[in-house]
């Protein structure tokens, strides 16, 4: 059993296969280590064949993946001699860049696309003290300005673009074999900027390479149906979807993506946000997980999957993970409004008692 008391967060635990040196100093916040929690519920009320087990990426300090990309990056920062960062984010970047910032005191500049991040991100980063500037534009126009103001200025880039990003999530990877004692047959997980499906991706092949686990899983990603230009084959000009965690038309990794899928014999494909919504929904009311939107299509996804027969001979009963990426309390809006706050009533016994229907 690990113990998470002794837990010193992903650099220091995965030192080894990590970029870093006695001299890099090391900022974290003990992230990683996440349960890999398994869904018998799921698996038996929407009868899928195969074990599932859920990789709640949303108990990491930020609430997010994020952070064990960004424990890497803004180490690394501070290692150059950086005194600011900066990125593009739909949110969960955003949060994760402005924690580790002010840990490490640097400057933090966010760009976001206005109204389009979720509140408990856009809370986050104001928190920790980042300027966040929120653009009249999406994701994509966001990281392009990111992209032109690092090549002129002295400011570090830490969106998935900085390869320490994906050096630390790989991280995921490592834990799921380390935690299920070899690697799954399947990996479920939402796509958006495609930096973490390249980096898991990367991940189980060096655990494979240094002899950790025997065997790749197949890589399964998912964007949501208004945007899904990998699935398509070509950028969407103007990407729609309620998942604004993934609300990405021109991902920054894309061609590692497609590799990923390729080299594993995954897919990457894509689900609406109906099915996304009935996943978050079956998450958090059969296996007691709150996710945002955005996680909810590794679900989504492979309920589609298993309709569609794709699980086949051996392998549909073999292991399946889902990464689910981020925390419900990211986007309490979307929680809200799918869930009716009910109406007060009186504070008297009688009342609650007829409420309860036990009267
Ligand atoms: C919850 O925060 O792009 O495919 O700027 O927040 O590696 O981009 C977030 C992405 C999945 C997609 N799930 O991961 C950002 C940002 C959640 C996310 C993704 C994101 P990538």
């Amino acid at each position: 059993m690990s113990r998470k008391k002794d837990w010193p967060g992903v650099i220091e635990y995965y030192r080894e296969f990590l970029p870093v040196t006695d001299k890099t100093p090391l900022i974290s916040l003990q992230e990683g280590n996440t349960p890999l929690i398994p869904a018998e519920n799921l698996r038996r009320e929407l009868k899928l064949t195969p074990r599932l087990f859920l990789k709640y990426e949303g108990a990491n300090p930020t609430g997010s993946f994020k952070d064990r990309g960004m424990t890497m990056a803004i180490s690394k920062a501070v290692e150059a001699g950086a005194s600011a960062v900066i990125c593009a984010s739909t949110g969960n970047t955003s949060a994760s860049a402005a924690a580790y910032s002010c840990r490490a005191g640097l400057k933090c500049f966010v760009l976001v696309p206005e109204g389009n991040i979720a509140l408990g991100k856009l809370a986050q980063a104001l928190v920790h003290g980042a300027e966040v500037i929120q653009i009249k534009g999406d994701f994509d126009v966001a990281l392009k300005l990111v992209l032109e103001i690092v090549e002129k200025h002295p400011v570090v880039l830490v969106n998935s673009l900085n390869p320490y990003r994906i050096e630390g999530q790989k991280s995921g990877a490592f834990e799921v074999v380390d935690s299920l004692g070899h690697a799954p047959c399947y990996q479920c997980m939402p796509v958006g900027n495609a930096g973490n499906i390249t980096a898991y991706w990367r991940g189980y092949k060096e655990y494979k390479e240094k002899g950790r686990s025997e065997s790749l899983p197949k890589m399964l990603g998912f964007q949501a149906e208004g945007s899904a230009p990998i699935v398509r084959g070509e950028v969407v000009k103007d990407p729609q979807t309620l998942a604004t965690a993934i609300k990405i038309g021109n991902p920054a990794s894309w061609k590692t993506a497609e590799a990923a899928r390729d080299e594993s014999g995954g897919l990457i494909d894509m689900v609406s946000d109906a099915r996304i919504l009935e996943a978050y929904h079956h998450l958090a009311s059969l296996e007691g997980v709150f996710v945002e939107p955005a996680s909810a299509a590794s679900l989504a996804g492979l309920i589609k999957l298993q309709q569609d027969g794709y699980f086949k001979g051996e392998d549909a009963a073999r292991d399946v993970v889902l990464i689910l990426t981020g925390h419900g309390l990211k986007d309490p809006g979307r929680a809200i409004e799918e869930v009716k706050p009910p109406d007060a009533i009186e504070a008297e016994l009688g009342a609650v008692l007829s409420k309860m229907k036990l009267e």
